[in-house]
């Protein structure tokens, strides 16, 4: 059955549409940080959304599950194949082209399998902003980014992934093709039916492409790293760059001093100011002019009743990139620290500081010699509290610790990164039975047969 599919494929596909062999298949069985090794069958990479319609018929005939894959990017595994060599990934990444750029309607349309980064390069050559921004924007696509939802590091200006979708192309479980990639800013005719396939993670349709929202590009951009004494410093710092920078603050980023110090000793990188037990670094965006001196007026303010330690406003793009390389390679001095487990959680973002003191707690006492490496988005209330093993710990006693803290202040325990394969089990303990009960309707609605990246979000089977 499988030669059989294989033939089917490759006629659909042409030579350099399908990968069969072990050698050419690595980088798509396995995630980056190689946490989840798969064996698929094959790898079909459709360069239309005709040829994706033709595969899911091909491997539905066949009975062979698909696996969609964008940049590979994700933390939760949910964009490789089991280990059964039995799974179709299906890698979008030859459709990788900016379809259309819209600078007055602000809107941009992409194929899935584009780079979040040549979309983002597109929108600011038509002096636009397409404002999503994440670590892997280097290699995550415009589909992965849709399909999990993504935030990063602007969400608490605009929003996650969701905010910014206006349209979407998608092909179902039965190979139909169904084209909503409207540029509508308004559209109620109907189910928003766009919405179930954002952030299901490829489990309900594949997207093949999406219309995306634009803003104005900002003239004048601040960026400041400051340390502060504690998590509910930078809260009370928040508050205040709210009322000074208002709506222009893009990015409010928390980091702890145990995040510094793996950046020192790891990747040697120092932060320009004088060290402190937390840091925040800000950005702030506007078009119109006075932007810096507000800025550095609420540093002044923020230094004068003790919020802050020490601060500095970046003088040139160059430096703030600097400032900004901080905060990109914890995820990197973490993974060179030893194994830790990933949390990555949200609580509501006034409760943030009381979270993080009875994790810690909890941590101390049920986990000795474990340490955290918190840090994150504290301007959305999500924070990845990251705990790095002792020898011998049990890595799953850790993710009960922490998420039963998460459970008291009604949080989630998964913000950003999804659900993947890697927290199935727990999404299943975590959220109510009848909000289980409706994902799996949806599911056997869209997918009865769990065709469709099983095992994923929901478990194998339904
Ligand atoms: C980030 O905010 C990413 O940098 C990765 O979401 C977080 O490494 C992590 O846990
Ligand atoms: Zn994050």
């Amino acid at each position: 059955m499988s030669a059989e599919l294989l033939s089917r494929l490759a006629a659909i596909l042409g030579p350099s549409g399908l990968l069969a062999d072990e050698a050419d298949m690595v980088s798509y069985a396995i995630d980056w940080r190689r946490l989840f090794p798969g064996r698929p069958l094959c790898v079909a990479r459709p360069a239309s959304t005709a040829e994706v319609s033709e595969v899911v018929k091909a491997c539905r005939a066949a009975g062979a599950a698909i696996v969609p894959q964008g940049g590979n990017t994700g933390l939760a595994g949910g964009a490789v194949p089991d280990a059964s060599g039995a799974q179709v990934v299906l890698s979008l990444n030859r459709m990788n082209k900016v379809r259309a750029i819209d600078p007055v309607g602000l809107t941009i349309s992409a194929d899935a399998g584009c780079i979040l980064k040549v979309a983002q390069d597109a929108a600011a050559e038509a002096g636009r902003l397409l404002p999503i921004s994440l670590a892997a924007e280097g290699s995550a696509t415009v589909g992965g980014v849709v399909s999990t939802n993504a935030g990063g590091v602007n969400v608490v200006r605009y929003g996650m992934a969701r905010a910014l979708v206006l349209g979407l192309e998608v092909v179902l479980a039965d190979g139909t093709v169904v084209d909503m990639a409207r540029q509508l800013r308004k559209d109620n005719a109907g189910y928003d039916l766009k919405q179930l396939f954002i952030g299901t993670e490829g489990t309900l349709g594949i997207v093949t492409g999406a219309v995306l929202r634009l803003v104005p590009r900002p003239r004048h951009t601040v960026t400041a790293l400051l340390s502060v004494p504690s998590p509910q410093a930078a809260l009370d710092l928040l508050a205040l760059a709210q009322d000074e920078l208002g709506d222009t603050l893009s990015a409010f980023e928390l980091m702890s001093g145990y995040s510094f110090d793996l950046l020192k000793r790891h990747l040697n990188l120092t932060p320009p100011i004088a060290s402190g037990d937390w840091f925040v670094l800000l950005e702030a965006g506007a078009s119109l002019s006075g932007l810096r001196e507000a800025a550095e007026a609420a540093l002044a303010a923020a230094l004068e009743n003790g919020t802050a330690l020490d601060g500095v406003i970046a003088e040139t793009g160059a430096q703030a990139t600097q400032l900004w390389a901080l905060r990109e390679h914890i995820t990197d001095g973490e993974a060179r620290e030893g194994k830790s487990m990933k949390h990555d959680v949200s609580v509501p973002i006034v409760d943030v500081p009381a979270f993080l003191e009875a994790a810690d707690i909890a941590i101390a006492e049920g986990a000795p010699g474990a340490k955290v490496n918190a840090f994150g988005h504290l301007g959305d209330g999500n924070i990845h509290y990251n705990v790095v093993l002792a020898p011998g710990q049990d890595g799953a006693a850790i993710n009960t610790l922490v998420h039963d803290v998460v459970a008291r202040f009604a949080g989630s325990i998964s913000a950003e990164h999804g659900i993947g394969q890697y927290r199935v089990d727990e999404l299943l303990i975590r959220r109510a039975p009848a909000e289980i009960a409706l994902a799996r309707t949806l599911k056997r609605a869209l997918d009865p047969d769990d065709f469709l990246n099983p095992g994923k979000v929901l478990p194998a089977g339904g």
